[in-house]
């Protein structure tokens, strides 16, 4: 190694650009030595980007601060996809397309995000993106521009990265509980149910009070205790991470908690060893939503009426008790 080289290679520093928080990391080595004619020499190498993967995330509004992890229909979706490989011109903003379909309708729409700076590699959904309620699935029709869900649905968004990868990230629509009738499956209106924090980690230290219940916003409050709609639902949409309990008083002729046991109820509801029994259970701030069932048990006896006589029979003037 001949001695220029080895200043040349002395000279040499890494320049790490680095243009915001999401932005792609650029590496550029920069050298400068005098050649043989005494001549001052400036090199710089190629701009060498580290990839990062790709990630998508859902925000509440288009302050993209606060990360949303539950939506309800008609609610804009405001998607933000980090993705340094669909920064292609460092000078310009580019645009990428986002798809999302809903897990329960296969319903798929696709939507344009620009990039929020030349350099930035972030993009966010520029066009509206809402979800309309399907309650059945001959509500739904592909490419008609509306994304049509249903309850407790799940969304996925995702790109199909200029790096070749894709991304992916999910939100639940309309989260629900299910409150039923643990032999017949049939779902049960007029039911009460309140949500308790065991803890009190999620109501500001009052354990064994009210939860606090948020919207799907993250910001509206919902009431603590409601009463199952005539689907049987009931919606706690978004709550902070704690330990709860749901108290729940049933309608006239069921009572709370089953006696079932769990391998015995019907099959296909979402059912908490604890939860569904009025035990304990955990909100992680992952999940943060409540949409455990509650079975019920038809008190025996109250379809049949029962009649029973002191005596068979009766004659003018007696008593029956
Ligand atoms: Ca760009
Ligand atoms: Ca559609």
């Amino acid at each position: 190694m001949n001695n220029r080289l080895r200043f040349l290679i002395s000279l040499f520093t890494l320049l790490f650009l680095c243009t915001g928080a999401h932005a792609a990391i650029r590496n550029q080595a920069t050298g400068a030595y005098a050649d043989a004619q005494g001549k001052n020499v400036n090199l710089q190498s190629n701009v060498v980007r580290a990839m990062q993967p790709e990630t998508i995330r859902y925000f509440t509004n288009a302050n993209y601060t606060t990360q949303a992890i539950v939506t309800t229909y008609g609610r804009a979706l405001f998607v933000e996809a980090v993705a340094p490989a669909c920064d292609t011109d460092p000078t310009r903003i580019d645009t990428i397309t986002l798809n999302i379909s809903s897990k329960k309708t296969g319903d798929t729409q696709s939507y344009l995000a620009d990039e929020t700076d030349v350099d930035s590699a972030v993009f966010h959904i520029t066009s509206k993106a809402t979800t309309d309620e399907a309650k059945s699935m001959s509500d739904v029709s592909a490419g008609n521009g509306a994304l049509e869900v249903m309850a407790d649905d799940t969304l996925m968004a995702s790109i199909e990265s200029c790096g070749g990868n894709t991304a992916f990230a999910s939100i639940l629509v309309d989260p629900v509980g299910i409150v039923f009738d643990s032999k017949t499956n049939q779902t049960l209106a007029g039911a009460t149910v309140t949500l308790i924090d065991v803890t009190g980690d999620g109501n500001g230290g009052r354990p064994g009070e009210a939860a606090v219940v948020f919207d799907t916003d993250g910001e509206t409050r919902m009431p603590s205790t409601v009463v199952t709609d005539a689907d049987g639902h009931y919606h706690f949409p978004l709550v902070a991470p704690s330990l709860y309990r749901l108290a729940v008083t049933a309608p006239t002729n069921y009572t709370f908690p089953s006696k079932l046991a769990a391998g015995l109820l019907p099959e296909g509801r979402e059912i908490n060893l604890y939860g569904s029994y009025g035990g304990s259970f955990t909100v992680s701030a992952a999940s943060g939503v409540v949409t455990i069932d509650v079975p019920l048990d038809a008190v025996p006896g109250t379809l049949y009426l029962e009649k029973n006589a002191s005596r068979a029979i009766a004659e003018i003037g007696d008593f029956v008790d």
